[in-house]
């Protein structure tokens, strides 16, 4: 049997709504909507659009259930760690975006309390400014916190516009920083000792389970009619938890076919690790700044933010803005692999990469506070980017052996990234290892998979969706080049 459901994906640049068919040996995307992600600056900062996703979701799915009646499910993913504020059902503003700079007062707050290594050793994540937990203690410490009476990540927030309940899903929940790493439940000590109210964090859900049926009146939008639930109004289409942080959908769509491989989920961020059957949150872990965040089926993705596209992205930009033109990528990607001569590899992960602005200027800070030669011309420094990120790439990957015992002898890169030939190259080069690149829409994958599995159109493991994967959407190898 081939059924359908419909995954909303929403990325950091661009948001998608798919139709997945899936059956015994079958795994089919159609994409139906795909729609920009345009952050706002406010006067108080950095905010996600997220009226304007949610319309662009309804939109979405009001497409998905025209084209395919029988859809069978709704599945919810995005971005990690930001979130708005509710009181009953009302949203108190706009959700702030994680590169905004509100969170530095919120570190110092959190770690007058409770010093990093006491958090790694309850929550097992890597250090990131962002994480949820800075963000609530600025909010706390701006009064914001008083008024509200839940908080939603933002898959489980448009989970809730459209089925009115309230959930955390589990695997994006560990990304607040308040799940306990060895229990994955919600770590009441550490809210507490954080002075943050209890009733924001709402009962977690585990991939599979299913959140709701869709309000009356969002079927109505959808043109599904306005009854409630299923009977004369039509079928039932209920909203499932799958894996809603992005990172996790993309990890379950990895086309491995054995279990000794490293994953580069590789979008605006380079997610770059292995995968766990239990946390590793031992002091060398800590100090290399590694996390351990809850996958579907109970794995753990231990695993390190690399910068990613973003340095890129934000480069051609920067570019396009001082030259008022629109530049071409694929050109410039072969300009930067035509260069001949060895460039400069910088930090990729260096914070001072993380704020929106001008990139190529930070990069030439970069290589200029250190005394080195900086790359010049535009050909040198997306080259310098390529080359840094799969450094960065390499020394993750070995880090990652070494501190889990994990065995890698391939390394699967999935997402957008996965597109990018010289980077995939590169990185083959530099960590030694075959590269296997694809699918690009790993994410949108997962979360099909996820749902296909909870309404039985497949079943099995994560290794047996990884081995539909890798049927019906085989990944491009690149195989390392001698050394240069
Ligand atoms: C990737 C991602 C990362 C998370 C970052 C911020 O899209 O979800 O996993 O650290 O975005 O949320």
């Amino acid at each position: 049997m081939t059924a359908a459901v419909a995954a909303v994906d929403l990325g950091a640049t661009s948001g998608r709504v798919m139709l997945g068919y899936v059956g015994h040996d079958e795994m089919r995307l159609v994409p139906v909507a795909r729609f920009p992600n345009q952050p706002v600056r406010t006067v108080d900062g950095l905010h996600w659009n997220i009226l304007e996703l949610y319309r662009s979701v309804i939109a979405g799915l009001t497409s998905a259930v025209r084209e395919e009646p029988g859809v069978s499910s709704i599945g919810i993913d995005s971005w990690a760690v930001d979130y708005a504020l509710l009181r009953g059902d009302r949203m108190l503003g706009a959700p702030f975006h994680y590169r905004d700079d509100r969170t530095a007062r919120g570190v110092e707050l959190v770690h007058e309390v409770a010093p990093f290594e006491e958090l790694y050793r309850a929550n097992g994540l890597q250090f990131l400014p962002f994480n949820t937990l800075y963000q609530l203690a600025a909010d706390r410490d701006g009064g914001w916190l008083d008024a509200a009476d839940t908080a939603l990540l933002v898959p489980d927030l448009l989970a809730f516009q459209l089925t009115g309940e309230r959930r955390a899903e589990a695997t994006n929940a560990s990304t607040t920083g308040l799940v306990d790493v060895a229990t994955g439940e919600w770590n009441e000590g550490l809210i507490a000792r954080l002075g943050l109210p209890r009733r924001l964090f709402p009962p977690l859900v585990r991939p599979g389970a299913v959140v709701g049926e869709l309000l009356p009146s969002v079927r109505a939008e959808l043109g599904l009619g306005s009854g409630a639930g299923a009977g004369a109004a039509g079928p039932s289409l209920p909203v499932i938890a799958i894996g809603s942080h992005d990172t996790a959908s993309a990890v379950v769509a990895v086309p491995a076919t054995a279990p000794d491989f490293a994953y580069i989920s590789s979008g605006t961020w380079s997610l770059v690790g292995v995968e766990l059957e239990h946390p590793v949150v031992t002091d060398a872990s800590r100090e290399a700044n590694f996390t351990n965040e809850g996958g579907v089926d109970g794995r753990v993705r231990f695993l390190q933010n690399v910068s990613g596209l973003w340095l890129l992205s934000e480069s051609v930009r920067t570019w396009e803005r001082e030259g008022g033109e629109s530049l071409d990528l694929p050109t410039l990607l072969s300009q930067a692999a035509a260069v001949a001569h060895p460039v400069g590899v910088f930090a990729a992960g260096d914070p001072v990469f993380i704020a929106p602005g001008d990139m190529p200027g930070r990069i030439a800070g970069w290589f200029g506070s250190r005394g080195l030669r900086a790359p010049s011309g535009r050909a040198e420094v997306v080259r310098s980017i390529l080359e840094s990120l799969a450094e960065a790439y390499a020394v993750s990957i070995r880090t990652a052996v070494e501190l889990s015992g994990a065995a890698v002898s391939v390394v699967h890169v999935v997402g957008g990234g996965s597109q990018n030939e010289l980077l995939c190259q590169l990185t083959a080069d530099r960590t030694g290892l075959p590269v296997l690149a694809g699918p690009v829409e790993a994410t949108a994958i997962g979360n099909v998979l996820v749902q296909a599995r909870a309404r039985g159109l497949v079943s099995g493991s994560l290794e047996a969706l990884r081995a539909l994967v890798a049927r019906t959407h085989p990944p491009r190898r690149y195989l390392p080049r001698p050394a240069r």
